[in-house]
């Protein structure tokens, strides 16, 4: 057959500027689909991997499936529980024609998350391991807190927290920059029962108004200033100025808990509202560093977390104690075939679902060294990743395909000039990964040696839902592969049937996970609308997804994001990939515009490689790329050159914004506020005719 193995990769030349396009040529990607390059974990790693084969996944996901009860609570079992769970191990109704919507993990267990992220290490005789390496946005600024230090600094918060009248179930808003004080806050939070509700610090004031407004937070924890490359962001005045919008809606806030970031700021520039404003450093060192721990039932409130729909205000998601717990660990330890001499690095905020699960829970429910970094990831210049990577000896590394492309633009010298071989696991998190940019990662990143994690989740599931098991199988450049321990995931048509086999259509989950949320803060009811009554009987993801004659899955993008051409549904994920795997090309949107005889037509904004000029040449030579990999029904109709892409700080293209830009809607913008650089808009129509 034509299975193009690892070995072949293994051999290209090292440094070549362009890499991808090498690969392309020798994988003959122009001459097979991707779906037939299997990349294969090396028998060094298969070996020592906890999931290794095919057949142990198989046998453990389907006990995990035939017995969900048995295989949750055997897991559940090694952690700590003050009281075990009641007889059912869970229940739920996903059928919105049976009733409300209810999901249910360990009710009656009564357990604490930040207990078994912390003390229960402690207890086994790992306190002096390090939980932490925090690594500032200056190079040569750094710290670490073994685990007994954070436990105190965590215990010191919790008891401050329970002084000014916090108590379980209360909100508690965070509004911090990567520091340590960040998971600090989110874990002494839990350790008393508060709900945390962290807020990205990198939104506006206006939409941290409208959270506070929405939970009402008795405190609100920040810091004055952050450096985030050569930026000084000032978070105190924004606080400052959402405090004073959510007073004005009737929501005032007693507490404004601050740090004092020096390295941004002193606290003699910083703005204070005397009785409301206190300095972290002058009132939590003062407070024990023990604390009595609030043991939570299962089925408890751990965080909220505002995620945006496609329409209307954003959405509390909510997340409850003890089925997240088991579901973040677990799906951490065998994502990442996590083994305690690992070092791991995240590079997603804690603002994020991903810094949630996959930066302080999971990894610290695992006893895991976690790196945490304050800065930008191309400050000061695109090679300090990897300098994280050597001066910590990182063995796994987590991040977005946007950082991957937009590292990979800027050339491979950044990166072969550090040693990284300490990497051992690669992990890939928040849009598909396109072929491409996944060789580069894999070939150029990780040295070919190390098989990446493209982990398929959302705020809504919790942790990890479709992913490879790195040890277990091999992988297809682009694929989430197969569903972890648990996951029913099941494509189905406009219809709501599903579909077996080869076939594309919605991605959607037949039964609970652990991890899964529990309702939307408040609003019960959209929950079940915008998740349950699409396609009842199932969870909606809102995902499209193929799988191919493997049994592989395709993550194609959001389904809003879909485009029926002549009949034919495109999704803008599989253009923007065929685009990006030009040589030529650094980064791709597509979008449908209405069109009089195919019904819609494609628009493709198209950023180029640094220094690349643009010519007519080149813009046929990407639809051809389009037409070779796709088919030419895929083809874009116009290609609009565009020297950046709108993106939200979390790094997601905001299609909404390109498609009133393709269809002249210009008027019709709308809120371009969250943007991360709202001029690229402008750029984009002065570019329009080009
Ligand atoms: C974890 C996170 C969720 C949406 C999701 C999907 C996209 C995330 C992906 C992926 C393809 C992956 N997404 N991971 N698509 N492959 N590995 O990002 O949560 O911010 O809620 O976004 O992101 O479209 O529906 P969230």
């Amino acid at each position: 057959g034509h299975l193009r193995h690892v070995e072949s990769m293994a051999t290209l030349p090292s440094g070549a500027g362009k890499i991808s396009h090498l690969n392309a040529v020798i994988l003959g990607e122009s001459l097979a689909s991707e779906e037939d390059d299997l990349v294969f974990p090396s028998q060094e790693f298969t070996s020592q991997a906890l999931v290794s084969s095919p057949e142990q996944y198989m046998s453990m996901y389907k006990r995990s499936i035939e017995d969900p009860a048995g295989f949750w609570s055997d897991i559940a079992s090694k952690f700590y529980w003050e009281v075990k769970w009641g007889e059912k191990v869970f229940s739920e109704n996903m059928d919105i024609r049976k009733g409300t919507v209810n999901i249910e993990w360990f009710k009656g267990g009564r357990t604490n998350i930040c207990y078994n992220a912390l003390d229960r290490h402690i207890q086994a005789g790992n306190g002096g391991q390090i939980a932490i390496y925090w690594e500032g946005n200056e190079p040569g600024q750094d710290g670490n807190l073994t685990y007994s230090q954070l436990l105190e600094k965590v215990c010191q918060l919790a008891n401050y927290l329970r002084d000014i009248g916090v108590r379980k179930g209360d909100a508690v808003a965070i509004y911090l920059p990567m520091l340590a004080e960040l998971p600090i806050a989110m874990l002494a939070c839990a350790r008393i029962g508060a709900v945390h509700s962290v807020v990205f610090a990198g939104f506006s004031a206006e939409s941290l108004a409208q959270r506070i407004i929405d939970c009402k937070p008795k405190v609100i924890i920040t810091c004055n200033a952050v450096r985030r490359g050569s930026k000084i962001i000032y978070l105190k005045d924004i606080v400052d100025s959402a405090l004073v919008e959510s007073s004005k809606n009737g929501t005032s806030v007693d507490v404004c808990l601050t740090c004092e970031n020096q390295s941004a700021m002193n606290r003699e520039s910083t703005k204070w509202q005397e009785g409301r404003d206190f300095w972290w450093q002058d009132i939590i060192p003062k407070y024990s560093t023990v604390s009595t721990i609030e043991w939570v039932d299962a089925e408890d409130p751990l965080f909220l977390l505002y995620t945006s729909g496609s329409t209307g205000k954003p959405k509390g998601v909510l997340h409850t104690t003890g089925g997240y717990m088991i579901y973040t660990a677990t799906t951490f330890k065998y994502a990442f075939d996590y083994k305690p001499t690992d070092i791991y690095w995240c590079t997603a905020d804690c603002g994020w679902i991903t810094g949630h699960s996959y930066v302080t829970y999971g990894p610290l429910l695992n006893g895991a060294t976690v790196v945490v970094y304050e800065g930008a990831p191309n400050y000061p210049d695109s090679g300090r990743c990897w300098d994280i990577v050597d001066k910590y000896k990182v063995t796994i590394f987590y991040t977005a395909p946007t950082l991957i492309r937009s590292l990979m633009r800027d050339g491979d010298e950044f990166v072969t000039r550090y040693s990284r071989k300490s990497l051992r696991v690669l992990g890939s998190v928040g849009e598909p990964i396109n072929p491409s940019a996944w060789r580069w990662f894999y070939n150029v990143i990780g040295g070919a040696r190390s098989p990446i994690s493209d982990t398929w989740w959302q705020t809504e599931t919790g942790g990890f839902m479709i992913t490879p098991l790195p040890g277990a199988w091999p992988q297809k450049p682009g694929s989430a592969t197969f569903p972890f321990f648990g996951v029913q995931p099941v494509i189905v048509d406009e219809k709501g049937t599903e579909i077996e086999g080869e076939c594309s259509g919605y991605l959607c989950v037949k039964n609970s996970w652990p991890g899964a949320f529990r309702t939307l803060y408040g609003d019960h009811e959209r929950y079940e609308t915008t998740y349950f009554k699409p396609f009842p009987g199932y969870y909606f993801t809102g995902d499209g997804c193929s799988r191919d004659k493997d049994g592989y899955h395709w993550l194609t993008g959001r389904v809003d994001d879909v485009i029926n051409v002549s009949g034919h549904r495109i999704g803008t994920a599989e253009v923007e990939s065929a685009l990006v795997s030009h040589p030529k090309c650094a980064e791709a949107a597509v979008v449908g515009v209405e069109h009089e005889v195919k019904g819609q037509g494609l628009y493709a904004f198209v950023t180029l490689v640094e220094g690349e000029p643009y010519s007519e040449e080149l813009r046929k030579s990407l639809v051809l790329a389009v037409r070779n990999q796709i088919g030419a029904f895929a083809a874009p109709d116009k290609v609009h050159w565009a020297p950046g892409l709108p993106k939200t700080r979390s790094g997601k293209i905001m299609r909404r914004i390109l498609r009133k830009i393709a269809s002249r809607q210009l008027d019709e913008l709308g809120d371009t506020s969250t943007l991360a650089d709202p001029g690229v808009v402008e750029q984009l129509i002065a570019l329009n005719d080009c």
